[in-house]
Order: structure tokens, then sequence, then C-alpha cells
């Protein structure tokens, strides 16, 4: 059916409302009036989500401005666009982001003021759009902002899911997931635009139609449709340089109601094809390193990648009427396989609906996409059963074993021996032919990335090592990044003050300048004032532990934390045995003098994944046991917080003195909250994995704490496949942790619990834990010995926030712009 199109041309120099002041008077007003008048309530009655509702429509109302001049800016100069397709946008809250990049934060607060409301509350208030499930998705957010604040003309496009990644609660230390709710007061940022609703359509057949110029078009006839619905939220970039889209497609019935089988008194069956349609946006799947597999998730994947290419292509025919141009005026990213049907899909626009020849469709096609990888476990990687595929996607499909043949053909060309050839077949044969949506994505695209230097390496030699040869130019590396402007200025104002004291104000729009910095790490009264702010972050964060989970702890104690998803390749194993190691320390040696540790554990584990469940049941039994043991004297406690989320590491972060960042060397590809730590000044402790291989060359090496394994050493260990069993014989500090938790002493109520995860430390320790732990225990020492000195700690604090500026996603996002997109920036 297509969108309404603008019935006139487009008129560049339009009429536009007077600019809004941003006094706090008439911000009061304002907001009095939506409370009145968009809200319907009487001030006298109102409740703190009417006050938030009014005050969210208040601050939109001054980005729409700006909004729509950034889009006919961009038609009006013939700017480039780029498009970043991710199935998660893992945002957070908006309204602190938004008012505090239009710089009106005192403004509103003081126009809340004068009616009793407090902005910091209401700020509290706002639910976090969880769209996502862990850095992948956290990624696209900081993306998008940096889009707009670097004026990259760029959508984001996504999934309007009604329910994001579940609610964690405990249940005697287990996690239980509830359903998330984040839509229940409605959603003031967003727009629903029914005018741009294209047809979706899964299953039916393919039919060859003779045209009337005598040229054969498929015809692809679906035997199921739904229409694909766009809410807009603008994405307001640093000081509103720009305001950029982001579009999350809602699935809705074409018919939303059977009106015949209502009549004739099936009620029920009436509504059947409406609750189908809706199904698919309902909710995120929840597992975040492996792929859902159930036919939801590749009709989630279709319907968003559908909507999204006809969305893009019907814009880029209203603009430039013609084909030809598409690769110099779009490009697309491809976040992760999750959208890798596209390649698929698009071609079939291009030839079906279009009417354009193979060869120039697969020229375009190529120019337009490119594809990030964030993922090297073999587990992770996304296919799909070709009967599946044939079943729901049949034109997507027979395009999938053109493309095949093609690239095939010309890898035997090039030389390729058979064997080879297998390796880069889009289809494996093994166990049940399916599509791997990896290879797709390679082939489709001029450029495919990883996300660290290490992880880009590793990706060469192994997953597309075949493709890599066959096409040496196109894997090229991208390391991550993150926004400065939610990571430090939003969720740090005090540090932000204090380096604007110290260097000036500037490095808040050139974040470069963050270096100045470094020429005071050794000067003591700034230490002070760095450390005192630390204090007050860990005062906060000492509250909430206590509102939170019960737990009282001091802020004088090292606060040592690992937050991010339950996986065991990330090794919250390895950390909580390191807190029992220690814990029996303390028992053994009272006299000696300890450092005082908290230990706070943060994240969400994938429902269907046991050990990662396990793993969190663990660490509340340790807690329970250390944190009431009077022979620790409070000298170590271990904590974990529920429902972790974007919200709660924005407070979490700027009150850390250590981050864990202790993965399996070769299997974080990058990490991203290692980085979001060094910039709020807390120390890494970290594997040479990642990022943090990076974060290294760049802090000094002396400005960080590095144990263990290298992915190289992973490797040869894995290929000899020996037990670790003799070596965990030789160290007795870690054969007493693998004792005591085996025996069931943090699980007296079964005692068995834990058994078969200390078991597989000595049968295989894929992770490493037990090789790594020797190490890792001197490490944490190590620690101790820095946080002694506290005049050491402070400057080597200190230089991690000064030289953290490279990884801001502004200048990830600069990278993209100049060596994939080809888009402008400033
Ligand atoms: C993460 N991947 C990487 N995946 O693990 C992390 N996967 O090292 C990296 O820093 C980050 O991406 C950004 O590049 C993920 O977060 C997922 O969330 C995911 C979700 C669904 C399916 C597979």
């Amino acid at each position: 059916m297509g969108c309404d199109m603008p019935q006139k041309p487009i008129v560049y120099d339009a009429p536009t409302p007077q600019p809004r002041a941003n006094d706090a008077e008439t911000l009061r007003n304002e907001i009095l009036e939506k409370l009145t008048y968009a809200v319907g309530k009487d001030p006298i009655v109102a409740r703190r989500t009417d006050w938030l509702t009014a005050t969210i429509l208040t601050i939109r109302d001054r980005i729409i401005d700006q909004w729509m001049e950034s889009t006919r800016d961009t038609w009006r100069t013939s700017q480039k666009r780029v498009y970043y397709l991710s199935l998660e946008f893992l945002i957070g809250r908006l309204m602190r982001d938004a008012v505090s990049n239009l710089g009106m934060m005192e403004q509103v607060r003081e126009a809340l003021g004068s009616f009793n409301v407090d902005l910091d509350e209401l700020i509290e208030r706002e639910p976090d759009a969880a769209l996502g499930n862990g850095g992948l998705g956290r990624l696209a957010a900081c993306f998008l902002e940096s889009m707009s604040s670097i004026k990259v003309p760029a959508y984001g496009y996504g999934i309007r899911y009604v329910h994001g990644l579940f609610r964690q609660e405990m249940s005697d230390g287990w996690q239980v997931e509830l359903p998330e709710d984040w839509l229940a007061h409605g959603n003031p940022w967003e727009f629903e635009r029914r005018e741009s609703a294209y047809e979706i359509g899964f299953g039916g057949s393919v039919e060859p139609v003779t045209q009337p110029d005598g040229s054969v078009r498929q015809v692809w006839h679906p035997a199921e449709h739904l229409n694909a619905v766009a809410f807009d939220t603008p994405v307001v970039g640093w000081r509103g340089a720009r305001v950029n889209t982001l579009r999350l497609w809602s699935a809705q019935p074409i018919d939303p109601l059977l009106l015949d089988r209502f009549n004739s008194g099936d009620h029920i069956g009436a509504l059947e094809e409406s609750a189908k349609a809706v199904s698919i946006t309902r909710v995120l799947y929840p597992a975040d390193s492996t792929p859902a597999g159930q036919e939801l998730r590749l009709r989630q994947e279709f319907f968003f990648s559908s909507a999204s290419l006809q969305d893009i292509v019907r814009r880029h025919l209203q603009q430039y009427g013609d084909l030809g141009s598409l690769p110099d005026k779009v490009a697309i990213q491809l976040n992760d396989t999750h959208p890798a049907i596209s390649i698929a899909e698009m071609m079939r626009i291009l030839m079906d609906v279009q009417g354009l020849a193979w060869n120039e469709a697969w020229k375009l096609t190529k120019g337009i996409f490119s594809y990030t990888n964030h993922t090297l476990l073999p587990e992770a990687l996304e296919t799909w059963p070709v009967a599946l595929l044939e079943r729901l996607l049949p034109r997507q499909m027979q395009i999938a074993y053109a493309i095949n043949a093609m690239v095939l053909e010309e890898a035997r060309e090039k030389g390729l021996e058979d064997s080879r050839i297998a390796a880069i077949s889009l289809i494996d044969e093994n166990g049940g032919r399916r599509l791997r949506m990896g290879q797709l994505a390679f082939v489709g695209s001029h450029s495919i990335n990883g996300v660290s230097a290490l992880h880009t390496e590793l990706m060469k030699q192994t997953v597309f090592a075949d493709l890599h040869k066959l096409y040496p130019d196109r894997i090229n590396n991208k390391t991550n990044g993150v926004t400065p402007r939610r990571w430090l200025m939003q969720c740090n104002p005090a540090l932000t003050r204090l380096i604007s004291e110290r260097i000036g104000p500037d490095f808040r729009d050139d974040i470069e300048q963050l270096i100045k910095l470094d020429a005071h790490a050794e000067d003591k009264s700034l230490q002070d004032q760095f450390a005192g702010v630390k204090r007050g972050n860990k005062e906060r964060l000492a509250a909430l532990i206590k509102e939170r989970a019960g737990i009282s702890v001091s802020p004088d104690a090292l606060f040592d934390i690992q937050i991010k998803r339950i996986h065991e390749y990330k090794r919250q194993l390895l950390n909580i045995m390191e807190a029992v190691a220690q814990y029996n320390m303390i028992r053994a040696h009272p006299e000696k003098r300890w450092v005082p540790r908290v230990k706070v554990f943060a994240g969400k584990a994938a429902p269907s994944y046991w050990n990662a469940k396990l793993i969190i049941k663990l660490i509340n039994d340790v807690a329970k046991v250390i944190n009431n043991d009077p022979a620790v004297r409070g000298l170590l406690k271990v904590v974990f917080l529920p429902n972790y989320n974007v919200s709660l590491a924005e407070t979490i972060i700027p009150a850390a003195d250590l981050s864990e960042q202790i993965s399996t060397a070769g299997m974080e590809a990058s990490g991203t909250g290692n980085m979001k730590f060094a910039l709020n000044g807390a120390l890494t402790i970290g594997t040479m994995d990642g990022a943090n291989v990076e974060m290294r060359e760049r802090l000094g090496p002396e400005n960080i704490v590095i144990f263990g394994m290298t992915a190289d050493e992973v490797d040869d260990v894995r290929a000899q496949n020996r037990a670790p069993r003799e070596m965990i014989e030789a160290s007795p500090t870690l054969r007493e942790v693998i004792e005591a938790i085996g025996s069931g002493v943090f699980s007296p109520d079964d005692r068995a619990r834990y058994r078969s995860l200390m078991d597989g430390l000595y049968d295989h320790d894929w992770f490493m834990v037990a090789r790594d732990f020797d190490a890792y225990c001197a490490a944490q020492r190590k620690v101790d010995t820095l946080w002694s000195d506290r005049t050491v700690w402070n400057a080597m604090a200190i230089r991690n926030t000064a030289r953290m500026a490279w990884f801001s996603s502004d200048r990830t996002i600069r990278e993209y712009a100049d060596d994939i997109w080809g888009a402008p920036h400033i």
C-alpha cells in the first residue's frame, strides 16, 4: 500500500513557528499549559507522572523546531543519510539526556520548583526504555546520540517492543523474571506516524510473470499480510547540534477485526489475525549471546528489515527519483546479523518491485550495506533452517541461493580449493541445512567491521578467515566508544564540575581536551577533590545498596564492581571465588591489615541460561555467609543489586573504585562498560581482552592492572585439551575455594547445589577460571597495595579520566562516517 506522500513538492523555506524561549518563567507557563491542556490535569490533583508528561512535552516542543530544521537541511543539501538498523536500542531514560543536551537543566529545575515539584524526582520516575539486552543495544543508543552531536544525518531503525527486557527480582537469591511495561503510562516522546505504514508479507509462493516488455519478473504472493507502523522519537545531540530520528516499527493487523467471523458468533476467532500480527512486536528476546532460533524471532527480523528498506527506498525515490544514486546517498549499517535478511530483501525490492536486473541490483546492494560483527562465540552466530525460510520467506530464500551460487562461482574463479569453498558457502550443510546469516551479511556488504582491534584480528583468523582471503579489503576495525554526555557529564555532575574548574569547560564540546587533566594528576589538592567527588558518589550508592539489598556498606571501603550480563565467559564466577578466597584469608589471619572491600555485582541472566542463573544464586549465597560472619568484621561485603539497567549503571559507575573486566581472553568482543568506568576515574582489573587491550595502550600499562592468559594462550590450552586437575592440585588457595563451594559451605540447605559447577572446573575449565585464578588473586593483592597509598591511587584515577577521551563514541562515529559511510559530520 505504501505511504501517504506529501501532496505538494517540498518547500524548503516553509513557515516555522516562533522559536521558544528557555527562561524559567516561560518554561513554567508552558509546563502548566501542557499539564492542563495536553494531560488534562488540574495542578491541584496532578501526580508526579502527570508533571513528568507535561515537562517532557514542554521539552519536546523545543526539540521539534530543530528536528524539522535538521530534516529540511538534509533535503536541501542532498546529503547522504545513514541508516542504523538494529533490533536493539538500549536507551534508558531520555529526559535528563534531552534537558542536559539542550542546556536547560537549571531553568527546568527552577520552573518545576515553583510548583513544588522536584526535577530529580521526576527524572527518577521516567521508565527506562530497555529495548535491548546489553552492550550491543547500548552501543546503538550511544551511536544515535553521537550521530546527532556530530551532525551525521541519520536514522535509527528498530522495533517498538511493548515489553522491553524483563524486570529481574530476587526470590531467595534466585533470579525471577517479570514482564517489563515501559509504555504503561504512555510514551510522551514518540509520534505515531500512521501515514508511514508499509505492508509486510510472510509465506505464500513466488510466480514468474512476463512483463509487457517481454522481460520476466518474479512476483511474491505472500499468504499473510500485516502493517508496519512507524513511531518516531527525536534524538537530540549535544547543544541541540542536530536532531535525528529513531524510527521504531510496530506490527498491526490489516483487518483489526474479521467481521464475518464475529458476526457468525466466533468472537475470539475474529481477533485471531490481529493477535498474530501484534505478537511480532510484543516482546524483546532476552538472550544476549545465543540466537533465539524461534520462528517469531525470524519474523521480527524480517518485519523490521523490510519496513525499514521500503521506507528508505521510498524516501530516496521521493528525493532523487532514480535508484542508481542509492550508494551515493544511502548507507545502511547492519548491527550484527539480526537485520542480515535485509541483503536478500533489498535485492527483492530492487529487482521484483523496481525492475532492476540482477547485476545492477547486486552492485547497488553492496554499495549500500555494511555489517558490524559483535561476537565470535560459535554458538552465537545466527543461522536459520532453510526449510523455515522457504516456508516463511520463499522469495528471499531463492535470492539467497542465487547469491550463494554467484559467490561460490567467484571463489572458484579465484582459484579457491573445494574444501575452502564449503567454508564460505552461505548454506551450512552440517546437521540440517541452514542459512548462515554472517556469511550473507559479509558477501552483501562493502565493509565488515569488528568492535576492537583484537576482535577484528580474531575475526580475520577465525569465523571469516576464508571470506577474508577472498575479499581481503572488506574487514576493518572500529573500536567501540561511549557517549561522554551520558557517561560523564550527566551521570557524574560533580566530577564534571571539578574537571571544569581545573581545565576550563571546553572539554564538554571537545572531549579530547580531557587530556589537560593529566598534567595535574600529581597535584595533591586535585587528588583530594577528586577523591571527595568519588566519596560523595559512593555515599549515594551505599544508600541505594541499603535500600535495594538491605546491606550496610561503608563508603570508606574499596568499591569493587562487576556489572554486566551474567555469562560464563565474563567470569563473575572467578570474581566470587576470589571473594571466597579472601574470606578464608581474613578468617585465617585476623591479625593482618586487610583492605576493606565491597564487592558489588549486578546483571541479568538469560532466562534459559541455567549456569548463569546458578552463578547469581551463588553470589547471593556467598554474600549471606560473608556479610553475616562476625569474624569478617565488615572487612569484606558482597552485594548483588537486582534489576540492573541503564539507570542503575548511571548511579553505580561514578561510585566505583575498581572496575572488573575479567573475561576469558579472546571472548569479549570489546566491552563498553570498561570505558565508562575508566572515564569516571575507576581503575580497571582486567584481562588482555576486547578493548581492554587498547585501554592499556592509551592509559599506559602502569595505570591499569592486567592479569591472566592471553587469547593465544587460551587457544593453545584448548587445543591441547588437557584437564586442569594438576594445576588445581598445585594451588592450595584455589583447592580450598572449590572444596568449600562444592561441598556446600555456602549452601547448607542444598549441599550439592554447586557440585557440578565446581566439577566443571576440574573437567574442562573452558573459561579458564581455574587456570587464571592465582594470577587474578595476585592482581587483586596488587590492587590492595595500590589502594593503601591513596596518593598513588588518586593519581592513577585522575590519569584514567584524563586519557579516556579517545573512547568517546564521537570518535568511533567519525571513523564510521569517514571510512565506511562516506557521510558528512563535524
Ligand atoms: C556485545 N554483544 C559484546 N550481544 O559482547 C561486547 N547478541 O563485547 C561489545 O562491547 C558489545 O556487543 C558492543 O559491540 C552483545 O551485547 C547481544 O546483546 C546480543 C543480543 C541478541 C543476540 C545476540
